[in-house]
């Protein structure tokens, strides 16, 4: 049977572009990670029906009639995301992690207030108060740095630095982080100061599930996850509360800032919650984190600086100007080639721009996803040190991305089957 039959016959151009999209997601290895390959089950609640309604609102309180089925779905996703994170208030309507970042901001702060956030070149999100984010432009920011002779958090600075400036709230969260992030430290600094602690788990929620990495719930005031990372859902996102701030996070969402919820969205978050809650998933975010490990050690033996040295999570950021002689940018443009997706990005302390950064961040969620493990990891380092030397000879980049394609067809994608093509 042909398949996206329907696509055939009303639009085979967009028909078309998704099967690439499928033969590129199957026939490369992907390495950004904040990417992952969602399950087919998340893809039947995000292609169903639900996208058909509207629901501004929320359960048993809409303005709209026909909600006896979307107030049961959304309700379900609700309870499971306060379950998973033991937190008493949850909010699955956010359409993704900027908006939700917003919201909470919307709900607790007043506009000027002092917030804390890692600085964006040091792995911080835009959202955490980079100054030509709405985050840095609304609320006065004074954003905390790595320490930069470990390249790591520096809780004692972070507490001076919270001390003399008073935030009303500190971020915790990154993207671009390899190492765990102690969250206790980060509840006492914030009580220190009397700031609230505002955690963004977006990268690390599946590691947090999985219980590979701590869990700022239910100690953070307030917290955001999207849904896609390495918790492997729909493109969405939630926000996780104290009951004392459930009323003005809800009512900062809608009417404050969104309308109707993406219902398919929803139920899609709520499938990928249930996912998450079973015994194969820690397997899973354990397998992450030994693989990240692997590749680091690949890497290293290579000769690549690694950021702090190594990793504890999911993530590898690494250089690639001062350990081979090549920026960031030509560096994730010869590996693409090659058949290893990644991004380029800046180091801490780094001297170049962040769009001609001096290095390149990994991470190893979607590849995991296909069941790789060590002995993969250990070629793939061996793969992207032979395609950063050989940036400027695509012949050596194709051979390399014929090897990478062989070795990627024993290792299916979940949510793609290549025998529909
Ligand atoms: N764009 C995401 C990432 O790649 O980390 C953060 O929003």
């Amino acid at each position: 049977m042909t398949y996206l039959p329907c696509l055939e016959k009303t639009d085979p151009e967009v028909r078309n572009l998704i099967i690439a999209e499928e033969k590129r997601e199957w026939d490369k290895m992907r390495l950004i990670p904040s990417e992952n390959y969602a399950s087919k089950a998340v893809f039947e609640a995000t292609g169903s029906v639900l996208t058909n309604i509207y629901s501004e609102g929320y359960p048993g309180k809409r303005y709209y009639e026909g909600q006896q089925i979307i107030d049961q779905v959304e309700s379900l996703a609700i309870e499971r995301a306060k379950k998973l994170f033991g937190m008493p208030h949850a909010n699955v309507q956010p359409y993704s992690g900027s908006p939700a970042n917003m919201a909470v901001y919307h709900a607790v702060l007043s506009h000027g207030d002092t917030i804390m956030g890692l600085a964006l070149p040091h792995g911080g999100h835009l959202t955490h108060g980079w100054k030509v984010n709405f985050s840095g432009l609304t609320y006065h920011s004074s954003p905390y740095e790595l320490d930069q002779e470990t390249e790591l958090l520096n809780y004692d600075k972070i507490l001076k630095q919270a001390r003399e400036v008073k935030p009303k709230m500190i971020i915790a969260g990154y993207t671009a982080y390899p190492r765990i992030i102690d969250f206790v430290k980060f509840r006492e600094i914030c009580d220190d100061v009397g700031a609230l602690f505002h955690a963004d788990t977006s990268h690390i929620t599946g590691l947090i599930v999985g219980g590979v990495h701590p869990s700022p719930y239910p100690m953070a005031d307030t917290g955001i996850t999207t849904s896609h990372k390495t918790l492997r859902g729909p493109r969405g996102a939630m926000i996780l509360c104290k009951e004392q701030y459930a009323e003005k996070v809800d009512k900062a969402i809608m009417p404050g800032l969104q309308g109707g919820p993406h219902n398919a969205t929803t139920a899609a978050i709520a499938v990928a919650l249930h996912e998450a809650a079973q015994p194969e998933f820690k397997t899973y975010a354990q397998q992450i984190v030994k693989n990240a490990k692997a590749l680091a050690e690949s890497l290293n033996g290579h000769g690549f600086r690694l950021v702090s040295g190594g990793t504890d999570n999911h993530l590898i950021l690494f250089e690639t100007q001062k350990s081979k002689g090549i920026g960031g940018r030509e560096a994730a443009k010869a590996l693409d080639k090659a058949g290893i997706v990644v991004n380029c990005n800046t180091v801490p302390f780094d001297p170049n721009p962040p769009f001609k950064p001096s290095g390149v961040r990994i991470g190893t969620p979607s590849v995991t996803s296909r069941g790789m493990k060590e002995p993969e990891m250990k070629k793939l380092g061996d793969w992207m040190n032979r395609a950063i030397i050989a940036a400027s000879d695509d012949a050596a980049l194709a051979k390399i991305a014929g090897e990478v394609k062989e070795c990627c067809k024993d290792f299916p994608c979940p949510g793609i089957d290549p025998s529909r093509w």
